[in-house]
């Protein structure tokens, strides 16, 4: 398969000038991969190559939505309800609800339902120009459930228009049935559960949650020692809603990424950088809990920390389904520039996640390729509730031929 994109612009994401932007650009795609980008002009199409017109719509890499909780069952607006009339996320979650009221319904769910609502979900995402997803297990917090969680989220990853990256998160909470035997479960999380996730190939990393109202920094270390011996990459949820030093102990560890991260401090911020750790920014969570501390941005830029941008989506404190909604909210919420927010949702996303071959239009990277019908790359996180995406390529075919 050999086509080149011709008469639009591309946001490259490479650096040297805004977006990497070129205009009148070409791209040409052979088989799965970039083979060529620049101005058209520099280029003298292979005759075996068919041009595709793109009527001067801007093309970026397909968007990368590095953080979610997309498998679960039921939903929580009545929790929602009575968190607008002030109850706290921790009260909920200390009164067994939260979290934890997610899991009952996700351990009476079957593959089959986790599937389709999972998959509906997911194509809110792709609608908007997303290829690449990492989906998170956490609901199910029993050996069972945990396996059924992450064999949905490989299932939908068999899907020709997505790639889906599957996190383990067993140290998403404490089980009901472990209430106040919290070694016991973490023991169960090392000896019995993450053994039979990586023998059945299940994770592609293992992410925790350290805080308060769930797992120590001490805790997630040992849970974090033992997915090293099998060599699973780490993700951690930190210092979301207090300090736990989640973030340094995770980025001494040379943890991919720590998301969250409003309460980070110097220390944190410090780690980081000196680990090349991604801070992915989820502001739809920020947002649902009305929080009003924002993660260091500043610091981050200063540190050289690259931020990656995702929807967090989850039934409690994020149910959010648009990645462009999440990039307008990093700007408004959290003063990211827009440009930060498309690097965010591509080439840092890439980044979070470990791989090195998406995110970018640039030679020799996977053609995840999005085309939207905007005349500048801010437009994307400008407006709420609309979506230029108009067309998408994935892995070089063009999504309306996948899913026909
Ligand atoms: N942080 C969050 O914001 C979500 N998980 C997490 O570790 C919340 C998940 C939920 O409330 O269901
Ligand atoms: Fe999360």
């Amino acid at each position: 398969m050999r086509y080149y994109l011709t008469n639009c612009r591309v946001a490259t994401m490479g650096t040297g000038t805004p977006y990497g932007l070129i205009d009148d650009a070409a791209v040409a795609v052979r088989d799965e991969h970039i083979a060529w980008v620049g101005p058209a002009a520099d280029r003298n199409p292979q005759p075996d190559e068919r041009p595709v017109d793109l009527h001067t719509r801007l093309v970026t890499p397909g968007l990368i939505d590095c953080h979610t909780h997309l498998v679960y069952a039921g939903n929580r607006a009545d929790e929602w309800a009575l968190r607008l009339k002030g109850a706290s996320y921790e009260e909920i979650a200390r009164r067994g609800g939260g979290i934890v009221s997610t899991v009952g319904a996700t351990r009476q769910a079957d593959h089959e339902q986790l599937l389709a609502t999972t998959r509906a979900r997911l194509e809110l995402l792709l609608a908007e120009g997303v290829t690449t997803v990492e989906v998170k297990s956490g609901y199910g917090l029993d050996l069972e459930t945990e396996l059924r969680m992450l064999r949905v989220a490989r299932e939908l990853g068999e899907a020709p228009d997505v790639d889906v990256v599957a996190t383990f998160l067993g140290a998403h909470a404490l089980p009901p049935e472990y209430k106040d035997r919290r070694e016991a479960y973490v023991r169960l999380l090392i000896d019995t559960v993450l053994p039979a996730v990586a023998a059945e190939g299940l994770a592609d990393a293992v992410d925790a949650y350290c805080e308060g109202v769930a797992f120590t920094a001490d805790e997630v270390r040992t849970l974090f020692e033992s997915a090293q011996t099998r060599q699973l990459p780490l993700r951690l949820h930190a210092e979301q809603l207090s300090n736990c030093g989640g973030a340094a102990m995770a980025a001494s560890m040379g943890a991919l990424s720590c998301d969250h991260l409003e309460y980070l401090d110097d220390a944190g911020v410090s780690a980081m950088s000196a680990a090349g750790t991604v801070a992915v920014l989820v502001p739809g969570a920020w947002y649902y809990l009305r929080e009003t501390r924002k993660p260091p941005v500043d610091a981050l830029r200063a540190g050289d920390v690259p931020m990656a941008v995702s929807t967090d989506h989850n039934p409690g404190t994020s149910p959010v389904l648009s990645i462009l909604a999440a990039m307008n909210m990093a700007c408004v919420l959290f003063e990211l520039n827009p440009e930060e927010a498309l690097r965010g949702a591509t080439l840092h996303a890439a980044r979070a996640l470990g791989l090195d071959d998406r995110g970018a239009v640039e030679p020799g990277k996977l053609a995840d390729l999005a085309v939207w019908d905007v005349q500048s790359p801010a437009e994307l996180s400008y407006s709420l509730g609309h979506n230029p995406c108009r067309q998408v390529f994935k892995r070089g075919i063009p999504r309306s031929a996948l899913t026909a």
